[in-house]
């Protein structure tokens, strides 16, 4: 169905596979539109929780399409660069949770789309980096925005004005991701976490995503009073009351996303 992308459904996890073997899974325009259009598909009601992979055993996504941009000028870098950062915004902003299961390398804008996600968990062979100072770039698929705010600024600033690469360990100790698992394992691992997000109020983790996105940029008055207010509006689903009452009754209740 996508000419860049295998996807599939398992149960109420969808995982979406960067898949273009001859670059590494590098990002082109089209690999970009592919991934617009099955996020614009995706049914998240039903579906719970979102994982996003690259195929095969050595790269996550190796970064933009670095032919596709090279004969680029400025306003075509600019308009470039604003359509992958849209892409990965509707990412960031995905009602439901994503995990990046990051399978190798992740540099440039693979290390971007993973910084997109809610949550990392990577292979032992995984590599991350933002080495776009080396072609003559900046990290443009908001790489200088969400790397700071992921590790620190001064760590953030080492990593993309030196385009090191950092293997897994590393990601982990500077908290770039949040597990570093062997790579057999990945794919089980990001599931078993899938499935436990998954399992609680979908409407309940949909509302903290919610917060802890929009609050990251709020006065802390303000992100109190946003927090308390949808606090109070899970008490209108049925999944609050159900979930409750099946809790005080010792019984067993499956949410229903009402
Ligand atoms: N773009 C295009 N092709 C790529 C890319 C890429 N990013 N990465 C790898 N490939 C291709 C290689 O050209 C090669 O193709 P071919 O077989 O035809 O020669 C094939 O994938 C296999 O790669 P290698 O032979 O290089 O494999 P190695 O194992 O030797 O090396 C590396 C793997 C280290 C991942 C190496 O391929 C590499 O350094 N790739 C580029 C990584 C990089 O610099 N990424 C950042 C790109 S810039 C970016 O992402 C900016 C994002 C913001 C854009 C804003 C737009 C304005």
């Amino acid at each position: 169905m996508y000419e860049h992308l295998k996807t599939e459904l398992r149960g109420a996890v969808a995982v979406m596979t960067v898949s273009v073997p001859k670059s590494l899974n590098a990002l082109s325009g089209a690999v970009l539109r592919d991934m617009e259009h099955y996020l614009q598909s995706l049914d998240c009601h039903s579906v719970r929780c979102l994982v996003i992979t690259g195929d095969g055993d050595k790269s996550f996504v190796a970064g933009a399409d670095i032919g596709e941009m090279a004969p680029l000028d400025a306003a075509g870098g600019t308009a470039w660069g604003a359509g992958g950062a849209r892409v990965f915004r509707m990412i960031e902003t995905l009602p439901i949770p994503v995990i990046a299961a990051v399978n190798g390398y992740a540099l440039g804008g693979g290390c971007e789309l993973a910084m997109a996600c809610d949550i990392r968990i990577c292979s032992d062979n995984a590599r991350f980096g933002q080495p776009e100072v080396g072609l003559g770039i900046i990290p443009g698929f908001s790489g200088t925005v969400r790397l700071s705010r992921l590790v620190g600024m001064g760590m953030a600033k080492q990593l993309i004005y030196t385009g090191s690469h950092i293997k897994a360990d590393e990601a982990l100790r500077i908290g770039l991701v949040n597990a570093v698992v062997p790579q057999a394992e990945l794919m089980d691992k990001a599931m078993e976490l899938a499935a436990r997000i998954a399992a609680n109020a979908p409407l309940a983790v949909q509302a903290a995503k919610r917060c802890i996105n929009a609050e990251y940029d709020m006065p802390a008055d303000e992100a109190i009073a946003f927090e308390a207010e949808a606090f109070g509006q899970c008490f209108a689903t049925q999944d609050q009351k159900e979930g409750m009452k099946a809790f005080l009754t010792k019984g067993k209740y499956e949410f229903q996303g009402k």
